[in-house]
C-alpha cells in the first residue's frame, strides 16, 4: 500500500482499534538560497516541497499522548502533556512531539492528548526537514483538534522553542516557518528578523530537482551550533544582537581584530543575506541568469567561508553546473556536512541533470545518489481522508 494516506489509517485502526477522526500533513523543505542566515535575523528563500509527513489522530478526553510511526515499527511513545521529561540525551523521533508539547505547556496553553499514527516519505537525515515536518504535522494536529487557534506562524515558532529548548538543538525557524506556511509553486522569501513572508513565484519553465549525495551526515549537530556560536561571537564584537544589520565594509574595517575563522563566518552570513533578496528578485522577474550566478556565489561561500560543504557535494555541484551553464542554478541545500543539493533549471535540461548525475557520481565516489523531481507545495493542514 503506497498511499500514505491509507497508510496512516491503516496503522491508526491496527494500533488503536478504531478509526482515526481526522488527518494532517506537513511537508518537508527545500532552501533554495539563504543558508545559515535565519538565527542571524537574515534572510531565507525556502520552499515546501512534495514530500510529507502524514499524521492520523484521535482527540482524547484527557491530557495524554500516544504515538506509532511507521518508520520505528513496534514502538508506542506515550507521555502527559505538561510532563514532557528532561532533554534527550539523543534525541529520538518521538522527542519532537514532546518538544512541541512541552512548549505549549510553558507557554501556557492546555490542549487535550490525541492518540496518533505518522506515516512520512521525507527522506530521514537528509536535510530535506523531515524533523519541522513532523512537529509542524504534530503541531497543526494539536492545535485543530482542541480548537486552539494559533496561527501557522505561532504553531512554528512553538515547534522551533520545542526544538531550541526541548529537543536540545540551537536551529532557526526558517524549517518550521516554511513547512507551516508553504506554498504551491512559490518559494517564500521569509526576514527572519521580523518574521514577515513573501511568496515568490517559481517561474513554470524551471525544474526544482533536488539529488541527495546520500553521504553520511557526521558532526552535524556539534559543528551547526559552533557555526552559531562563531557567528554570535562577531556580532557581539560590534555590541549588536545580530548580524543582521552589519555591513560588509564595516567588517573589513576590523578584520585584524578577528580570528580568520570568524571573519569568514560573517562575511559568508552578509553576502549570503544580499545574495538571497536578490536571488528573489531573481525568480519573481524570471531572470535565470543572475538566479544562477547567486546560486553559484552560495555554494562557494560555503565552501570556502562558512566550510560547510563535504567534497561529493562539491563534485554534484560541479556535475550539474556544468551541464547547465547559466541555464538554471545549483547549490548544496540545508543545514550541510553532507545531505543534498538544490537545482532550478530548464525543463529542457532536467534530463541532462539525471543522465550526468547517473553516469558521474557513484562512478567519483562509489556512492549512489537518489534524484528527487519535486514541486513546490502548501504547507500544513487538515487533509480528507
Ligand atoms: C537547518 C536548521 F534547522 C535551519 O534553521 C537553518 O539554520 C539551516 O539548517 C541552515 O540554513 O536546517
Amino acid at each position: 500500500m503506497s498511499n500514505p494516506v491509507q497508510r496512516a489509517n491503516k496503522l491508526f485502526v491496527q494500533t488503536f482499534g478504531t478509526q482515526a477522526d481526522a488527518l494532517y500533513f506537513a511537508p518537508g523543505r527545500v532552501n533554495l538560497i539563504g543558508e545559515h542566515t535565519d538565527y542571524n535575523d537574515g534572510f531565507v528563500l525556502p520552499a515546501a516541497i512534495n514530500f510529507n509527513t502524514i499524521i492520523a489522530i484521535k482527540r482524547r478526553d484527557d491530557s495524554q499522548f500516544r504515538a506509532v510511526s511507521d518508520a520505528f515499527p513496534g514502538e508506542m511513545k506515550e507521555w502527559t502533556f505538561g510532563q514532557e521529561g528532561q532533554t534527550p540525551q539523543a534525541p529520538e523521533w518521538a522527542d519532537y512531539l514532546k518538544g512541541f508539547s512541552s512548549a505549549m505547556a510553558t507557554a501556557g496553553l492546555s490542549p487535550k492528548g490525541i492518540d496518533l499514527a505518522i506515516v512520512s516519505n521525507v527522506p530521514l537525515g537528509a536535510g530535506l526537514s523531515s524533523s519541522a515536518a513532523l512537529e509542524i504535522a504534530f503541531g497543526t494536529a494539536v492545535n485543530d483538534a482542541s480548537q486552539i487557534k494559533l496561527s501557522p506562524l505561532a504553531i512554528a515558532q512553538l515547534a522551533q522553542r520545542g526544538e531550541n529548548q526541548f529537543v536540545g538543538c540551537a536551529c532557526g525557524i526558517m524549517d518550521q516557518m516554511i513547512s507551516a506556511l508553504g506554498q504551491q509553486d512559490h518559494a517564500l522569501l521569509i526576514d527572519c528578523l521580523d518574521l514577515d513572508s513573501e511568496a515568490v513565484s517559481i517561474p513554470n519553465n524551471l525544474s526544482l530537482i533536488i539529488i541527495n549525495s546520500n553521504v553520511q551526515r557526521g558532526l552535524v549537530e556539534s559543528e551547526y551550533n559552533l557555526r552559531r556560536v562563531q557567528c554570535e561571537q562577531v556580532a557581539e564584537h560590534f555590541q549588536l544582537d545580530s548580524l543582521r544589520h552589519l555591513e560588509l565594509n564595516a567588517l573589513e574595517a576590523v578584520k585584524d581584530e578577528l580570528s580568520d575563522v570568524c571573519y569568514r563566518r560573517a562575511k559568508h552570513v552578509i553576502t549570503e543575506n544580499r545574495r538571497t533578496q536578490n536571488a528573489a528578485w531573481a525568480l519573481e522577474s524570471g531572470n535565470i541568469t543572475q538566479l544562477s550566478s547567486l546560486m553559484a556565489e552560495s555554494h562557494l561561500s560555503m565552501r570556502d567561508d562558512f566550510e560547510i560543504t563535504v567534497p561529493e557535494i562539491d563534485y554534484l555541484v560541479n556535475i550539474i553546473s556544468d551541464v547547465i551553464g547559466d541555464k538554471g542554478g545549483v547549490r548544496m541545500t540545508g543545514g550541510g556536512f553532507g545531505g543534498c543539493v538544490v537545482a532550478l533549471v530548464d525543463h529542457e535540461l532536467t534530463d541532462a541533470v539525471v543522465e550526468a548525475v547517473e553516469q558521474q557520481y557513484q562512478q567519483k565516489t562509489g556512492i549512489e545518489a537518489s534524484i528527487y523531481l519535486c514541486s513546490a507545495s502548501d504547507g500544513a493542514k487538515r487533509i480528507d481522508s
